[in-house]
């Protein structure tokens, strides 16, 4: 096992990594810009690097300055959290080639699953279901206009660099492919530096429910169920849940099988989240996100797992030490994100936050790194708190999840609270039959 670990991140992922390694009793080396000085993950490591100032190219992506960080510490391996370099293959390979663990995949990996065409190329040679479209990637108009006729409209183009719902264009009928065509061509060069876009039906009514896979560096693979994720606003995500609500027992092993399966074939190692949309009753495999991800609790609660225990362990190449059958769904866990944004128009509200009091009491957990004083710094991500229960039935987490909104108090900039409170109130929700329009509607009505 390795001795000390460098966290390449900040904020609340910083501490979630930091606690799991203090539990393991490995060493804790924090990086932070010179706006994080102050950051609980900086005072709770062990030791701590100034890695630069304050805009995220020139610290927490940062990778000379990271790297060094790294070796005047004698860290051994790198914990990358999600977002900054958790996904960027390049970043790993020099990891490893100065000699240190990258605790995340292979480079390899990193990179398929990151150009989206090849995701789905791999994935269906793996026996993984997917959303009909192009075979790969689109070399003209033309071929786009044919695959369109062929499935039927309406069709998405989507960019192969994609991600967050940028370079994507709907064609509803064949008068719109030529503008979706070159739209999503012109952003995706614009917005990555490759313009590869593929063309897939589109589904007009989807959930968004993803796959939490964990795979040691032994060929052993298991999964941890589902989350659904379909409450979003502007591909941000706002309320998670696992299991899915839409979701039978015999319906997750299924897939759970597929997905095991066809990441053993592939000799994947580390968490891994594979993402589909879910739509009557078919599962079709769009992407697979090779990092931690920022909802990855709800998955911890409802499994009694520590998952960023288990990334670290098979980063160090332990073996996983349990089957399949020995993994557990007991319950229902839902998550909030609680963003410092305005609970109207999501713009953010950084500042000083003059009052913070956690809730408390049973199944109540919450994963955040402010405190009362701190300032939110307007230079990052505005999530500053996950609020996160668990409790026998989605009924009875729901009504928790009432009880913990009411007593969490964040004051001096604005939170997302009171739009959570408005959802956990409303029958729709309650019922679970929403999709990934639900919120956008749900917000429309007032
Ligand atoms: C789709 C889709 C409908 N049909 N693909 C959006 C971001 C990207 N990761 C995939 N996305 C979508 N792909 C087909 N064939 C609808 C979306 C989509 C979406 C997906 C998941 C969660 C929220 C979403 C919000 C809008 C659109």
């Amino acid at each position: 096992m390795f001795s000390k670990i460098l966290i390449a991140n900040r904020g609340e992922i910083a501490l979630r990594v930091l606690r799991a390694c203090r539990e393991m009793g490995i060493r804790t080396v924090a990086v932070h810009s010179t706006a994080d000085a102050d950051a609980m993950h900086v005072r709770l490591a062990d030791e701590a690097v100034c890695i630069g100032p304050p805009a995220a190219r020139d610290s927490y992506l940062n990778v000379a300055a990271i790297l060094a960080a790294a070796t005047i510490t004698g860290a051994e391996a790198i914990h990358p959290g999600y977002g900054f370099l958790s996904e960027n293959a390049d970043f790993a390979e020099t990891v490893e080639a100065h000699g240190l663990a990258f605790i995340g995949p292979t480079a390899e990996h990193i990179r398929t699953m990151g150009d989206k065409i090849s995701a789905k190329t791999t994935m269906q040679a793996l026996g993984v279901p997917l959303v009909p479209g192009s075979d790969g990637e689109l070399k003209s108009l033309d071929e786009a206009r044919k695959v369109a006729e062929e499935i039927g409209y309406p069709v998405l183009i989507k960019a192969a660099a994609g991600g967050g719902g940028r370079g994507m264009k709907v064609a509803r009928t064949a008068a719109d492919i030529e503008e979706a065509w070159s739209v999503a061509r012109t952003e995706s060069l614009a917005a990555f530096g490759n313009d590869a876009v593929y063309l897939e039906k589109y589904l007009d009514r989807p959930r968004h429910i993803e796959l939490q896979i964990l795979a040691d560096a032994h060929g052993k693979v298991v999964h941890f169920g589902e989350r659904d994720c379909s409450l979003q606003r502007r591909h941000q995500k706002l309320v998670e849940e696992a299991g899915s609500p839409a979701l039978s027992a015999e319906a997750r092993d299924e897939i759970g099988a597929i997905a095991t399966d066809a990441l053993t074939k592939l000799g994947y190692r580390n968490a891994g989240t594979l993402e589909f949309l879910y739509q009557d009753g078919q599962f079709c495999f769009i992407e697979m996100n090779t990092r931690l991800q920022v909802e990855h609790p709800v998955t911890e609660l409802l499994c009694g797992v520590d998952l960023v225990r288990e990334q670290i362990r098979v980063a160090a190449g332990e073996p996983l030490g349990y089957e399949q059958k020995d993994i557990t769904f007991s319950g229902h866990a839902i998550e909030c994100r609680i963003n410092a944004e305005d609970p109207e128009t999501f713009i953010p509200s950084p500042g000083t936050i003059t009052v913070f009091h956690p809730p408390g009491g049973p199944g109540v957990r919450m994963d955040s790194a402010i405190y009362t004083g701190y300032r939110v710094p307007p230079f990052y991500d505005s999530m500053v708190a996950k609020l996160i229960v668990h409790a026998p039935t989605r009924d009875m987490a729901i009504d928790r999840m009432r009880r913990a909104l009411d007593e969490i108090v964040v004051e001096g900039v604005k939170t997302v609270i009171p739009l959570h409170q408005r959802i956990m109130n409303d029958p729709g929700f309650r019922k679970g039959d929403y999709t990934i329009h639900w919120l956008e509607q749900f917000m429309s009505r007032g």
